[in-house]
């Protein structure tokens, strides 16, 4: 049906009347997205039933990516690329009088997932599918995804979203599949037949865990893998006085993304999450994994689980519950088998990130997992008691257990054989500071796998110009091998080029500019360097000192009327947690700077201030292809990796950023000539941390510029804001800064004026961008997961059974 644009044009009306019973020129643009939708999926399942098939009976090994997070964002469009239907699809559609872009904007945004993490999840579903690498996704299907944030009055608000609303045209729930999932309740011991001591799990509260399985499809090839997300569901139990509390509770369980864990309530629902998804995902990893009729002491040679971050680290405890109760295996036989077939990633150095859960809330939600826990924790302090005879402070400090508290990550750095920071510099502060005891006794288990970003729908999906001006010039293997794009290179002094390349920025810009003038009434100069930072909102990211020098380039302009820069559109996107308030408060003084700033005659010609609310992966579609400077300014050795700074410089931006996380690797690749460091080092910032000696107020009191927009914070500078940014004036001078916004700042504005400069040389700066892009090609996902497959899983392409197109 997608072979050939009157074929496709058939279909679509023929199953448009069909499905929704009205004429075509009655059918919403919703009953048509929707439509479309199940055709590509019906065109998609001959090959996914077919991949699962050699799936079940190769003998090749698979991995399962276990992730609390998978940040989709709209499938649709994917899909269609990577099928290679493009052109039939949206030549059809634009007979029929559709625009396929507007069709595809009906489609809400999977966000299943609050950042980085769950993005990165999805990116490396794209490039194992695309990869032919037999990889399956297990998550869990939230009702409401990341809230849907609103700007009411320059605050955030918060909205439930409701990506399912209208019904989800790419899962498919499969009840047959269902899996219990205990909790609460109590163990028993019991010697069974054979004299041996057994355990059971008694009285508990079971819930049902459906799966709905979404097709990934990868880039022209036949493979498509499968994501699976678990529904909560209340199980078959005896009608009971409670029921309603107990159906309640259940639902609750897949309802929200994260929910604040502020207060136990929502700490035992975080728990239960997380069991929920390594319980009914490990069955159904064991339920194939049988079907093979091999010996379970195989399991490591045809299964590999990974879990992203330690949201999932019950995998450890679950897998040791499955082969001692279950296959019966000694302790040693099975914890062998259990640290070869699980494997982790990091992805904070912020100890305040680590999760701990009391033990308190643990041991009777999860009794026998506890059990388990705590004997993995007696014998790995044994170990630790004969290698560090007396060293009681350093066994305390690498505990599982400790204080009444269960480490999580200690309990994934005993339990699997891999731990992988996610960019160079990342790993080497793991190894060195934050997990060097662990280091020093597993140092083959760490390994890094830097970052990265799936370069079809980043590049080829979101800016199909600049994508077309690439493979005009060195044609398109680079697609399927990203590395080539540093042909590139060849075209840095190709005046022509450079001339075209500067267009189709520009066109971006243009498309980006009547987005912004759309969601926020504001009219931006086409000519003014387009400044983007858009990612969470934590003080770590350090938006903050971005509003500290759009304030101060403001305050110099009042004061100096000879000084006017090359005009300027800051562009910021983010979302802060909903109960994260010194973040909201940030957002809050974005938004006030920019109705000051906006509304000057004075100045506004040279600088504008613009908040895109919702900030989300759709939306990040249409920022990244417009943007010239990329905005990565986190407080060094604070931002593990970095995604986004990917995303800006495989589409031309050219970054602003501090020697930290992925942009240390950036640095490497484009050279100093084509990115602007700024900011003090990891070292330096670890050695103040350290030892001291670090005093906010100075940089207050010396630094003129400082001092004036500090103030303005809290002196009634900006009109009713009485007492409103009080805490983020404490946290620079009461609280001394943590991030070192000020310690920082004047290398900021000194980076900031060399950016303006090179951008009055045009061409230069245009020969910077193309540096950029030519060097992006190791960013791509499709590199990380290589070397995942490679180092940790040690898994092969499976090809796929039909020939390729
Ligand atoms: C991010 N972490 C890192 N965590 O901050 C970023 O540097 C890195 O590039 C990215 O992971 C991918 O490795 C991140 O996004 C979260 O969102 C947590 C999820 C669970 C709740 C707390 C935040």
């Amino acid at each position: 049906m997608f072979d050939n644009k009157e074929q496709f044009k058939k279909a679509f009306l023929s199953k448009l009347e069909m499905s929704v019973g009205k004429s075509f020129e009655e059918t919403s643009p919703q009953d048509q997205y929707h439509v479309l939708g199940n055709m590509i999926r019906e065109y998609i399942s001959t090959n996914w039933i077919k991949t699962n098939q050699v799936y079940h009976s190769t003998e090749a090994k698979q991995v399962y990516y276990l992730s609390i997070e998978f940040l989709l964002g709209r499938i649709m469009g994917s899909n269609i690329l990577n099928l290679g239907i493009g052109d039939v699809v949206e030549e059809g559609l634009r007979d029929l009088g559709i625009s396929l872009d507007d069709l595809e904007s009906n489609e809400p945004d999977s966000a299943l997932g609050n950042g980085g993490l769950g993005r990165l999840a999805a990116c490396f579903m794209d490039s194992l599918a695309s990869l032919d690498l037999p990889g399956h996704g297990c998550g869990i299907r939230y009702k409401h995804g990341l809230f849907e944030q609103k700007i009411v009055n320059g605050v955030q608000v918060e909205y439930p979203e409701l990506w399912l609303q209208n019904g989800q045209v790419w899962e498919v729930r499969k009840s047959d599949l269902s899996v219990e999932v205990p909790f609460w309740g109590k163990v028993e011991s019991f010697e069974d037949e054979q004299g041996r001591l057994r355990f059971r799990h008694r009285d508990a509260e079971p819930i049902m865990a459906v799966p709905y399985d979404i097709p990934v499809v990868g880039y022209q090839t036949e493979t498509v893998n499968t994501l699976r997300l678990w529904n909560a569901e209340p199980a078959n139990v005896p009608f009971h006085d409670d029921i309603m509390r107990y159906k309640r509770e259940t639902e609750m369980v897949s309802e929200f993304l994260y929910p604040d864990d502020a207060e136990d309530s929502g700490k035992i629902l975080r728990l239960k999450q997380q069991y929920f998804l390594v319980r009914a995902s490990l069955n159904s990893i064991l339920n194939s994994f049988r079907k093979k009729q091999k010996d379970i002491r195989e399991l490591p040679n045809y299964v590999s689980i990974h879990i992203n971050d330690t949201h999932p680290v019950l995998a450890i405890p679950e897998l040791m519950r499955i082969l001692l109760d279950e296959e019966m295996l000694p302790w040693e036989e099975a914890w062998d088998i259990t640290v070869q077939t699980i494997s982790y990633t990091n992805h904070t150095t912020l100890s305040e990130a680590l999760e701990k859960w009391p033990v308190r809330l643990f041991q009777p939600l999860l009794p026998r997992i506890y059990m388990i826990v705590e004997e993995i924790n007696e014998r790995f302090c044994k170990e630790l008691w004969e290698r560090y005879p007396g060293q009681w402070q350093r066994i305390e400090d690498m505990a599982i257990i400790a204080h009444d508290q269960v480490k999580m990550a200690h309990l994934a750095l005993v339990g699997t054989h891999s731990t992988n920071g996610v960019a160079y510099l990342h790993t080497e502060i793991l190894k060195k500071r934050e997990m060097n005891n662990f280091y020093e006794i597993f140092p083959e288990r760490f390994n890094n796998k830097t970052n990265g970003i799936t370069h079809r729908r980043w590049l080829m999906k979101s800016n199909p110009a600049l994508t077309g001006l690439i493979t005009e010039s060195i044609g398109d293997k680079w697609k399927v091998e990203p590395p080539l794009l540093k042909e590139l290179e060849h075209y840095k002094d190709d005046a022509a080029f450079l001339e075209q390349l500067e267009k189709v920025k520009h066109e971006n810009k243009v498309k980006l500019a009547e987005r912004i003038f759309q969601q926020n009434q504001i009219k931006v100069n086409l000519d003014s360097i387009f400044d983007v930072q858009v990612k969470r909102l934590h003080a770590y990211k350090r938006q903050l000192l971005n509003v500290l020098h759009i304030m101060y380039l403001y305050n110099r302009m009042k004061e100096d009327p000879s000084f006017r820069p090359h005009p300027r559109t800051f562009i910021f996107g983010a979302k802060a947690s909903p109960g994260y308030y010194y973040a909201k408060k940030i957002i809050k003084l974005i938004n006030t700077v920019a109705e000051k700033v906006n509304n000057d005659k004075t100045t506004n010609d040279y600088l504008k201030v613009v908040f895109l609310e919702n900030y989300r992966v759709s939306l990040a579609e249409e920022i990244f292809p417009a943007a010239e400077v990329s905005e990565q300014i986190s407080t060094a050795s604070k931002e593990a990796s970095g995604t986004g700074n990917m995303k800006f410089m495989m589409n031309g931006a050219l970054t602003i950023g501090t020697m930290d996380g992925a942009n240390v690797e950036i640095f490497e690749r484009v050279g100093k000539d084509n990115i602007f460091i700024f900011g003090m080092t990891s070292e330096e910032v670890m050695n103040y941390q350290a030892n001291g000696g670090y005093h906010s107020s100075e940089y207050y009191m010396l630094d003129r510029r400082i001092h004036e927009a500090v103030n303005q914070l809290v002196n009634g500078f900006f009109p009713n804001t009485n007492g409103m940014f009080d805490v983020i004036y404490d946290s620079l001078l009461i609280e001394n800064d943590q991030y070192f916004v000020l310690r920082d700042f004047d290398s900021y504005v000194k980076t900031q004026e060399k950016v303006s400069n090179a951008y009055q040389d045009k061409k230069g700066w245009n020969k910077s961008s193309v540096v950029n892009i030519a060097n992006s090609g190791f960013f791509s996902s499709d590199r990380t997961i290589t070397e995942y497959a490679n180092d940790i899983w040690h898994v092969k392409p499976v090809n796929s059974p039909i020939i390729k197109a």
